[in-house]
């Protein structure tokens, strides 16, 4: 284990580097359990750090073979070395030379974090501190260097020799053995570090940038795999075009690398000129992967890539800062695929991933602000709240201050700090100057968790012709921030007049909005000339990540679901209709009282099945009610996950009773005609279809159920396939176990198919589940070194199973937390991560709260808890 450092890190202890490091030199003797790692660090004293100062350079379960400064070798008392430090009291007050010579044992490295083997290939992850588990070194972001790297290895094994930068030169060794060096001319902090090793395929394109560099593209797959990098290859173009003409942004490098791992503790990593995937997020064929797939790979493709400005050029000055490169590029791909697909439906669907998630994140004791002030293991901060509250938090900014001044902002902040390590206030000093507005009270939105509650009240008046919104705001404690202040909101609002169109906005004699600055706790508003009552459109394209509340009534809603020029509230109207009735179901289940009817939900959602809709992926959101978990995060305490899923599960039923010839027809018209498209039309008629499905097959019904056991054996695509048993797995028929039977026998050795049909099993709400979950995992195909088998079977039951995960008798957390025990030495990352599940266990009723409590004390009574999963362990509980 790493030596158990308790003591947190704090943003206020802050201080630059006593040492820098110009160039480092690096060269590596791959073998599989004892890599030897010669690094030559070109270092001088940081004239803005302390002038007397030690070095004092980070490791982590490193083995020093020798240091020598200048060429000459340090004797035993001249430093003081541990697996994870290495001290040099006095090292030379001017430029020096430091060569460390390391050992390290990539076959045994199951963390995953450093050199690892997996497959027989070599692959490095070092965000976050993981290069300091290769070499001795200054592992901390404003360290920036030129790297040079030579790799060697035996050519059978190893034919292809990667890393960051260009190639500069390569050839033969003795025994069987070869060479390569590349050379990254971009200085770079060490987590940007990568190297790969390995008999891989690859897929070869080529892409010219705007300036008429041309730039060769390669995607590194395993042998056999690689007619599925294709789209992975599409999606590189695309981002690269895509960055300079949204952004100004062009490639720096003559080579840009992709490489797909199976084995990888994250989605993928931006390392530069050679960014390393989770092959889930990389491998795409039609006959192997859904419409989500493909979906994922291009975002993904797209995220990383985009990094290689806001993160690699402009990368952060400390790990508080993470946010200025993951909010960043979460904004920037959002807007990339909003721009390759349709912007409403994709911003509805991350929507519904931040409140479920990330509002999850902010309502319990995990919550912390976009920029934490103070962490035990920044592993754990990689959250909803950095990334996709962060993006929210871009977002707001360019609807408050306007497309140009946020887009001039852009270009400053590219023009001022390209090849610098940044704080957030640097990056936001650049907008308040285009734009500028003051954004000192704009920072709160970094500094301060939780999610701001909006309370909203309309009123007409149709003597004086005047309709007032009046809103007021308040955001709750949060762990460590017992009293909060007022944000600043951008509330973008429209009124919507009986005939459906919008009213001209007039305040004081002006024209006014359609955005509205929300910066005190109430903000009043009387719009003037209102001809007749209009209903109001609040927080149009969801303009700030707030939980609203207001006066409308259900009639106000569905008149906005059905006649709201805003694509995202009209949408937004019918979930919060349905959403209240799910709410008020769960209460009279819960008391034993019939639910009440409220058929104008099947009125609206039927709407979505109309013959003439046109752009089904939108309609496929307008039918899917909302989950499980939102109505809990709506009930917000005292929880019971059984009795949500019966209401709901009632509503779906109702759903299918009163729209059953409608669903019929919708899921005939929508069969697939053609060959497979991935297509973002045609995937919405999938999704369309399914959604008919879902609902047609409501609690086991026999015609649903025999439909999606049809559409599972007809399937002539792999969206269908999956989708439809999907559908099957939640019911217990004969058919939900003949296609389970199938799939596995027809894609037993494809993982990634595996991993879908793990997923599927561990997310049905059957009572049977954590029994098959538990034998699946005794089963062979099941491995705990590779985490996307761990995510699909245990992190599904944790995450996408509300019932069973939350079981009475405690059993489902028990699980969980007994298997991040089990994983806690193996792969802390990983372990820790699946305590997500955890993440809401104070809300639950009292009898589920104190089993939770249980197996998370127990948990922590656990000998020997890595940093990682005590850090989430402690906060959980505290
Ligand atoms: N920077 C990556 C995410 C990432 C973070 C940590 C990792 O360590 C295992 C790996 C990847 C991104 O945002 O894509
Ligand atoms: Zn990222």
């Amino acid at each position: 284990m790493r030596a158990e450092d308790p003591r947190p890190v704090r943003l206020a202890d802050y201080r630059p580097s006593d040492f820098l490091i110009d160039e480092v030199h690096l060269d590596f003797d791959l073998e599989p359990s004892a890599t030897r790692v010669t690094a030559t660090l070109k270092m001088r004293p940081n004239p803005a750090g302390d002038a007397g100062a030690a070095l004092s350079l980070d490791g982590d379960e490193l083995k020093l073979i020798s240091a020598a400064i200048d060429g000459a070798p340090l004797a035993a008392d001249e430093l003081d070395v541990s697996p994870s430090n290495l001290r040099i009291a006095n090292p030379p007050r001017g430029p020096f030379e430091l060569t460390i010579v390391t050992e390290i044992d990539p076959a045994a490295n199951t963390r995953l974090m450093g050199l690892y083997r997996s497959n027989a290939s070599y692959t490095t992850q070092c965000e976050a501190e993981g290069f300091r588990r290769i070499t001795y070194f200054l592992d901390r972001p404003d360290v920036l260097a030129v790297y040079t790297t030579r790799v060697a290895g035996p050519k059978d094994e190893t034919p292809v020799l990667l890393s960051n930068g260009n190639l500069v030169e390569q050839g033969e060794l003795d025994g069987g053995r070869h060479f390569a060096v590349w050379h990254d001319p971009h200085p770079k902090p060490s987590y940007l570090f990568a190297l790969v090793a390995g008999d891989l395929g690859v897929v070869e394109d080529s892409f010219t940038t705007v300036g008429g560099r041309g730039v060769a593209l390669k995607v590194f797959v395993e042998h056999g795999k690689e007619d599925r990098a294709l789209h992975a290859m599409e999606s590189i173009k695309a981002s690269m075009k895509w960055d300079e003409e949204v952004f100004g942004r062009e490639y720096d490098l003559d080579v840009f690398m992709v490489v797909a791992v199976s084995h990888f503790n994250m989605g993928a990593m931006e390392n530069k000129g050679l960014n390393v995937f989770n092959d889930k997020y990389v491998l795409a064929s039609p006959e192997t992967a859904t419409d989500g797939d493909y979906a994922n790979i291009e975002a993904i493709i797209a995220h990383e890539y985009f990094h290689n400005w806001t993160g690699n050029r402009i990368t952060c000055r400390d790990w508080f800062q993470l946010c200025l490169k993951e909010g960043l590029t979460v904004f920037r791909d959002q807007e990339f695929t909003s721009d390759r697909r349709s912007r409403p439906v994709k911003r509805i669907s991350d929507v519904r991933n931040l409140r479920a998630l990330q509002f999850a994140e902010d309502a319990g004791p995990l919550a912390h602000p976009v920029r934490p002030q103070i962490y035990h293991e920044i592993n754990n901060f990689y959250t909803p709240t950095v990334y996709e509250k962060g993006a929210e938090v871009i977002r707001m900014l360019k609807v408050w201050i306007g497309d140009d001044a946020f887009r001039a902002g852009m270009d400053l902040y590219f023009d001022r700090h390209d090849g610098e390590a940044c704080t957030i206030e640097q990056f936001v000093a650049c907008f308040a100057e285009t734009s500028g507005r003051d954004l000192t009270q704009w920072m709160r939105w970094y500094g301060q968790a939780g999610t701001p509650e909006v309370i909203a009240r309309t009123a007409y008046d149709a003597s004086a012709r005047t309709f007032t919104v009046e809103a007021t705001q308040k955001t709750r404690p949060t762990p460590g921030q017992p009293t909060k202040q007022p944000v600043v909101i951008p509330l973008v609002l429209g009124l919507v007049g009986p005939d459906g169109a919008d009213v001209d906005l007039k305040v004081g004699g002006e024209k006014a909005g359609p955005v509205f600055t929300f910066d005190r706790e109430t903000l009043r508003v009387v719009f003037e000339d209102v001809a007749e009552r209009p209903v109001a459109s609040l927080f149009r394209n969801f303009s700030a990540p707030v939980k609203l509340s207001s006066d409308l009534t259900n009639d106000d809603l569905l008149f906005l679901a059905a006649r709201d020029s805003d694509p995202f509230n009209r949408w937004q109207a019918l979930q919060t209709v349905a959403l209240r009735h799910l709410v008020q179901s769960t209460d009279a289940v819960r008391e034993g009282r019939s639910i009440a009817e409220e058929p104008r939900i099947a009125e609206a959602v039927g709407r979505a099945f109309a013959p003439d809709e046109t752009d089904c992926a939108y309609a496929a959101q307008v039918a899917s009610l909302p989950s499980e978990g939102d109505v809990a995060r709506e009930i917000g305490e005292n929880v019971d996950p059984e009795a949500i899923h019966r209401a709901r599960s009632e509503l779906k039923g109702r759903l299918r009773d009163s729209l059953g010839d409608a669903l019929e027809a919708a899921f005939e018209r929508l069969a697939e005609t053609g060959p497979y498209s991935p297509d973002p039309a045609s995937a919405g008629r999938r999704a369309l279809k399914v959604a008919a499905l879902d609902l047609l097959a409501a609690g086991g019904a026999r015609t649903g159920v025999e439909r999606a056991h049809g559409l599972y054996i007809s399937a002539g695509n792999m969206t269908d396939r999956v989708m439809s048993l999907q559908v099957l797995s939640l019911s217990a028929t004969p058919e939900r176990e003949e296609a389970l039977a199938d799939f596995a026998q027809r894609y037993g050795d494809d993982p990634l198919l595996m991993d879908k049909w793990f997923l599927i099993q561990a997310s049905s709400p059957l009572p049977d589940t954590l029994d098959r979950v538990e034998a699946l995992m005794a089963a062979p195909t099941f491995d705990m070194k590779n985490p996307n088998r761990v995510r699909s079977l245990i992190g599904a039951f944790g995450a996408a199973n509300p019932t069973q995960f939350n079981r009475p008798d405690g059993r489902g957390y028990a699980f969980v937390a007994g298997v991040a025990a089990e994983l806690n030495t193996s792969n802390p990352q990983v372990a820790a991560r699946l305590l997500g599940s955890f993440r809401t266990w104070r809300a639950l009723e009292p009898t589920r709260r104190a089993k939770a409590e249980h197996a998370l004390r127990a948990l922590a009574s656990t000998a020997d808890l890595s940093p990682d999963v005590a850090d989430i362990v402690r906060r959980a509980l505290a």
